[in-house]
């Protein structure tokens, strides 16, 4: 699998004698110490560290990030740093430490009770408080200086490139540290457009967008978020002037480039993951089990976040058992929902919503052979999830607002029978990018329950021709060619300051 990898994406060509320096909240390595006193290494299963980690193998660049673990400072020298993966040292973690008040502040506080629901455009989640806003500002201070030492280590040029709305200031710290770095960013979430972003009190939101204008390239999942980014800028940043079209922003004698580069997955992964002798057995028993006598199977896949349309999707289900009894013990709903956030109370109050929605609902339209929803209330490893991704007939995504949302893309990666639809919300990265799923509106109750009845009646026919065309453009753009395609912008652009340096 690496040498395939390795083979059809050679990154190191984009990099060529440059650094590369990673920078997330989250670290690909955490050394976590169990009750006894031993110390084990968890790696988190997210689509990032998977397709990251390779690159960063290759490249033999240094991930910055959070060092979370609880055993993290007894196995990182002084500084915070080590040799990763453990046992093959390729590549340098460098961790920065974060104490209680600064994990309240800066991630729970103004990462995602202010900046994250603002994103998402669910204002009535939104809080700010004004110890969330400094410890964000001397977070992101600290990773800069981290990220700068990193770079003075080494003698030639370095790259920065910075994940997410957990550093929106950490460019433009790292700017006046390190003027010349090429550094850049991939904001994972929408971007709101001005009337939102307002919503942060004076300072805090011009101070996000000049934070941001400390990058050369600035980096959004699709084109919308990004002019809603031009457009705040060009309403609360005046000194900067915008070019719509081209997507530039001239700043303070700088030009920032700004594009969308849609995040993808492991395509082969997941497919491979779906294919084994015991994905096979598992999608077997599945089937034998939920889809008998005409029935069919459905399934949804989320963390527990309100921005996801949880409980719009229990409504939708919910009204249409009851507006529509003789489907009643036609369709049976995989839930599988992982709690998440759970130290903030919105969270942990979705979480008992949805547990007793699934329970009401259950109690209402279950009879002695059939539950109508089977719910999994925690993490399910990706080799599970992808067998019944495989054995379903349809995948719900109902987010209410969402950067891409990986996981339609993974339910498209295990039909390797084609024969599931996709029903995605129109509210998603991905509803812009993929053609062939049943669009809904996760608020309009009525078109939801519609779009779930069209879907169990498609003809074979017609969902196979779908889930063909989606798996086609899906093996076209996989999170390899989101990662080529920016690292092939940022060299390109690092090649022409260069021309432009020589030239001056
Ligand atoms: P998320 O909001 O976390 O990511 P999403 O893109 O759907 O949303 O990714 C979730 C991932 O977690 C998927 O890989 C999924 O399989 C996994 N997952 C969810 N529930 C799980 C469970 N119960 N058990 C195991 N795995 C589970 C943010 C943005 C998205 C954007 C991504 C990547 O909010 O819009 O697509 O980053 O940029």
């Amino acid at each position: 699998m690496l040498a395939l990898f390795a083979v059809t994406h050679d990154f190191t060509r984009y990099l060529d004698d440059c650094k590369f320096i990673l920078v997330s909240n989250r670290e690909p390595y955490e050394h976590i110490r169990r009750s006894g006193g031993t110390v084990h290494i968890k790696q988190p299963a997210g689509g990032l560290v998977t397709a990251l980690d390779p690159t960063m193998r290759r490249t033999h660049g240094t991930w910055v990030a959070w060092g979370s673990g609880t055993a993290d400072r007894d196995t990182a020298d002084e500084a915070g740093r080590l040799m990763v993966p453990p046992g093959e040292e390729c590549y340098s973690l460098r961790r920065v430490w974060l104490d209680d008040a600064d994990v309240n502040g800066y991630y729970h506080g103004f990462a995602n009770r202010a900046l994250w629901p603002l994103c998402h455009m669910l204002i009535q989640h939104f809080e700010f408080r004004t110890e969330f806003w400094e410890r964000y500002r001397a977070v992101n201070l600290r990773f800069a200086h981290a990220v700068a030492d990193e770079a003075e280590r080494c003698s030639g040029r370095s790259m920065a490139w910075i994940q997410d709305y957990h550093f929106g200031l950490a460019a433009e710290f790292l700017r006046a540290i390190r003027p010349s770095m090429f550094i850049h960013q991939f904001w994972h979430i929408p971007f709101p457009p001005p009337d939102i972003l307002r919503l942060l009190p004076s300072g805090s939101h011009e101070a996000l967008l000049r934070g941001l204008l400390g990058n050369d390239l600035v980096e959004f999942q699709i084109d919308r978020y990004a002019q809603n980014f031009l457009e705040c800028i060009e309403r609360f940043v005046p000194d900067a002037s915008v070019d719509r079209v081209e997507g530039r922003v001239s700043f303070r004698d700088r030009d920032v480039q700004v594009g969308a580069f849609p995040i993808s997955i492991d395509v082969e992964r997941f497919e491979a993951m779906a294919s084994t002798p015991d994905a096979i057995a598992r999608v077997e028993t599945l089937r034998a089990r939920y889809v008998r006598d005409g029935r069919q199977l459905g399934v949804c896949v989320d963390r527990v976040d309100y921005t996801k349309g949880i409980p719009e999707r229990l409504r939708a289900l919910s009204t249409l058992w009851t507006e529509v009894p003789s489907l009643r013990e036609r369709f049976t709903f995989i839930f599988v929902c992982t709690p998440s956030r759970t130290d903030l109370p919105a969270y942990h109050a979705l979480e008992q919503e949805v547990v007793q929605a699934v329970m009401d609902i259950n109690r209402r339209f279950g009879t002695d052979g059939w539950t109508p929803i089977v719910l999994i209330n925690e993490n399910v490893d990706s080799d599970l999830l992808a067998s019944v991704y495989r054995a379903a007939d349809l995948c719900i995504v109902s987010s209410l607002q969402d950067g891409m949302n990986l996981v339609a893309k993974e339910f498209i990666a295990c039909q390797l029978e084609e024969r599931g639809v996709l029903l995605l919300s129109r509210f998603t990265g991905s509803a812009e990018e993929i053609d062939g799923a049943l669009l809904i509106n996760p608020f309009n109750v009525d078109g939801f329950m519609g779009a779930i009845r069209t879907a169990l009646d498609m003809p074979v026919e017609e969902r196979r021709r779908r889930m063909r065309r989606m798996r086609q453009q899906l093996h076209n753009s996989t999170i390899f060619d989101w990662l080529d395609s920016i690292l092939a912008r940022s060299s390109e652009i690092m090649d022409a300051q260069r021309g432009e340096r020589v030239v001056a």
